[in-house]
């Protein structure tokens, strides 16, 4: 089985900015106020702004899988094995490139959750304070369906069993900072270990091949050699 995690740099290249490289989501923003549970309840607008911005921007037109998308989304239909795919993005460019059976460990951008029933629903549009849950219909508890810092990641009962039946672990387009995504690479039991990263991570060093390069050239790459490998 073939498990694959990506971070934002998997989506550089279809114009989603990262979290820290330069002029990346952070720069503008401190961590504290815009991507935690106490920076919501002092600023439920600007927080809710934040991920607002970031949905249209999505659902702009302008942005598109990028062949690092396509190749994961080809390598789980070729490479006659398992291939799971676990983000810590909140974007849907892994499905919309075809990938099948995503788990978004940090959430999704294009959900949102009821704070009172805890139900979750799609929605494209902005969120305010003015909406109402479709389900309990209590006004204004609608939140980002994310995972923010402090709050336990999704999946992850899912994510650490798929880490134990890993025979290939490959991390794309990750700083390896923050955790418990982070950790992985030490947790599973995968025999080969790639990392695919611009630099090296904070994790390069658990790795048993590293990659440099951007994710649109150097995963259509490792694709072929994953499902050529199978053909032999
Ligand atoms: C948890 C969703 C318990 C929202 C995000 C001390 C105090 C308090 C907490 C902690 C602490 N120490 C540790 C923690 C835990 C904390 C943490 O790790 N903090 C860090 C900062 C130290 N973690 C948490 O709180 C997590 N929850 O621990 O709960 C628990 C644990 C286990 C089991 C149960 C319970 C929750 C963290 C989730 C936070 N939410 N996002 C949103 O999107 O707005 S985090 C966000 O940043 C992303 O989701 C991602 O996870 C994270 C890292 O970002 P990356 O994806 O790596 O992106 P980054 O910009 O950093 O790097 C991009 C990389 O790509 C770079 O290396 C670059 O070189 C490369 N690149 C760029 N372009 C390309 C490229 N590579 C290839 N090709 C390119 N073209």
């Amino acid at each position: 089985m073939i498990f694959v995690l990506t971070g934002a740099g998997v989506s550089r290249e279809s114009g989603i900015p990262t979290f820290r490289d330069s002029g990346g989501l952070w720069e503008k923003h401190r961590v504290e106020d815009v991507a935690t549970p106490q920076g919501f309840k002092k600023n439920p607008a600007l927080v809710q702004n934040f991920y607002n911005l970031r949905r249209r921007e999505l659902l702009s037109g302008a942005i598109r899988p990028n062949p690092a998308h396509m190749a994961l989304a080809r390598l789980e239909r070729e490479a006659g094995e398992e291939v799971r795919i676990v983000t810590q993005n909140v974007d849907d460019l892994h499905e919309r490139a075809g990938s099948k059976n995503v788990l978004h460990m940090h959430g999704e951008l294009l959900k949102v959750r009821c704070r009172d029933c805890g139900k979750v629903f799609s929605r494209r549009e902005d969120l305010s304070a003015e909406v109402f849950c479709p389900s309990c219909g209590k006004k204004g508890a609608l939140r980002p369906h994310v995972v923010w810092f402090g709050e336990t990641p999704l999946h992850m009962d899912e994510i650490a069993a798929l880490l134990r039946r890993a025979d290939v672990f490959i991390a794309v387009g990750t700083s390896g900072t923050v955790y418990p995504a982070a950790g992985f690479v030490s947790s599973t039991s995968a025999r080969r270990k790639i990392e695919v990263n611009m630099e090296p991570s904070a994790v390069s060093s658990f790795f048993t091949e590293n990659l440099l390069g951007k994710a649109g050239e150097m995963i259509p790459r490792l694709v072929e050699e994953l499902i050529g490998k199978k053909a032999l």
